[in-house]
């Protein structure tokens, strides 16, 4: 089932140069870009994105770390994006993330772990509506 996902390659992605990295696994697995930018985020931007964890412990340090520079959001397309993209991504920990995905090969940390995947065609649409809205349906 051909699905869209919203996806974030966060501000630690663009700082270390590794943009052209992450997309190039997305693009070569076979999903497709429908939507593309570089935009710098404010706190209201990140509540609304992570309306889930705003109660959470670790939700303020995560708030400053998404705002802290430009980040890349975009919206993949293909079959089964949603679950493909989250296995890509691999696990929250990049400590504990298998190797060959994203955030085991690239990252070493629980909050700056490069990406961010919908969880579900609920969530999926809830995000793309939030991130560009001329592409809600
Ligand atoms: P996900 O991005 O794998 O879906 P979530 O549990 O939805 O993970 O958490 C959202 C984001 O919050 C994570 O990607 C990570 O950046 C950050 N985060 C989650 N749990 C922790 C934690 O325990 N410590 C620090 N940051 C965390
Ligand atoms: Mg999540």
């Amino acid at each position: 089932m051909t699905q869209r996902t919203l996806v974030l390659l966060k501000p630690d992605a663009v700082q270390r140069g590794l943009v052209g990295e992450i997309l190039s696994r997305y693009e070569a697995k076979g999903l497709s870009v429908v939507a593309m930018e570089l935009r710098t985020i404010d706190a209201a931007q990140s509540d609304r994105h992570y309306a889930e964890h705003v109660e959470r412990d670790f939700y303020p340090p995560l708030r400053e770390f998404v705002t802290s520079g430009p980040l890349v959001a975009l919206v993949l397309e293909g079959d089964s994006a949603v679950e493909v993209v989250r296995a890509l991504n691999g696990a929250t920990d990049g400590r504990k993330a298998a190797p060959g995905t994203i955030r085991g090969d690239l990252s070493l940390s629980n909050r700056e772990n490069l990406v961010h995947g919908s969880d579900g065609l609920e969530s999926a649409a809830r995000e793309i509506a939030l991130w560009f809205p001329e592409l809600a349906d």
